[in-house]
């Protein structure tokens, strides 16, 4: 086994379905030996948790638990659990953004300030009360990852209030890294992933294109795959990167690279 992480307990979110860039995160933390916990985001009917719970089966999570990161409670009620079962927490991996679709379309400056917010509170703000509720569990030397894109820094067609979200959300994890290096060389980090086709890229108007654009033009001449963004963010948990902290680390077949 290249990467051990072994006797690591990791808390991943954001796995919708096998598309998810989390379910390749999962699946590669769990190759290298770690003891998972999954969240899934509850709904009125119960589909992410029976959808969720039925792929990720085979991993044999040892919590399996709901998620809607805009209820404190729900929150608190996960890092309870955390505490109760495991005592401990060697890794935190976040993969929550959302957005309104119209947000997602046209003029950045029709962006209202509900949608403006629940952009940043979901897929921004999150990531803080998700670390500060873990901090007390966090074990010497864990991790944090997050997923971030190439939006952030660039002005990226219909990426719009997501970009200002994944701006604020990789500035989150210098200020966090920052926090909580000193005590317990707790590692905060980002992935920037290339363009992957998922449920948060399907419904949007021009992936294609892009991702087409990124097969003709990326150094490697070919999109990334989940599985890959899965073995950065194994890295990034692993006693392997215990140098790195507070980066944007990019796994896009080196597209960014490119001046044009
Ligand atoms: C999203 C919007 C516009 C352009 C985009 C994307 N490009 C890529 C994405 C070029 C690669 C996917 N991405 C990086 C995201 O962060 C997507 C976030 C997202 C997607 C949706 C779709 C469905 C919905 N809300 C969403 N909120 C966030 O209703």
């Amino acid at each position: 086994m290249l990467l051990d992480l072994s006797n690591k307990k990791i808390l991943v979110t954001g796995i919708a379905n096998n598309r998810s860039i989390a379910w390749g995160i999962a699946q590669q933390l769990k190759a290298a030996g770690a003891e998972l916990g999954i969240t899934y985001l509850p709904d009125e009917k119960g589909r992410f948790e029976a959808k969720v719970k039925e792929l990720t089966a085979p991993l044999k999570p040892s919590l399996f638990l709901p998620l809607n990161v805009q209820d404190q409670n729900q929150i608190k009620e996960v890092f309870t659990s955390i505490k109760e079962k495991w005592g401990q927490l060697d890794g935190l991996v976040h993969c929550l953004a959302f957005a309104g679709k119209e947000e997602l379309i046209g003029d950045y400056s029709a962006t209202t300030a509900e949608g403006f917010s629940r952009a940043l509170e979901i897929s921004a703000y999150s990531l803080a009360p998700l670390c500060n509720q873990a901090k007390p569990l966090f074990s010497e030397g864990a991790g944090v990852v997050t997923l971030t894109y190439l939006g952030a820094e660039r002005a990226i067609p219909n990426y719009n209030v997501m970009g200002v979200a994944k701006a604020a959300l990789e500035a989150s994890v210098r200020y966090l890294s920052a926090e909580l290096g000193p005590e317990r060389q707790v590692r905060v980090n980002a992935i920037s992933a290339g363009p992957i086709r998922t449920l948060a890229s399907s419904a949007i108007g021009g992936i294609l294109d892009m991702i087409h654009n990124v097969e003709e033009k990326a150094p490697l001449r070919r999109t990334v795959t989940q599985i890959e963004v899965g073995n950065t963010a194994t890295f990034l948990l692993s006693d392997m990167a215990s140098g790195i902290s507070g980066q944007t680390i990019y796994v896009d077949a080196g597209y960014c690279i490119n001046g044009m």
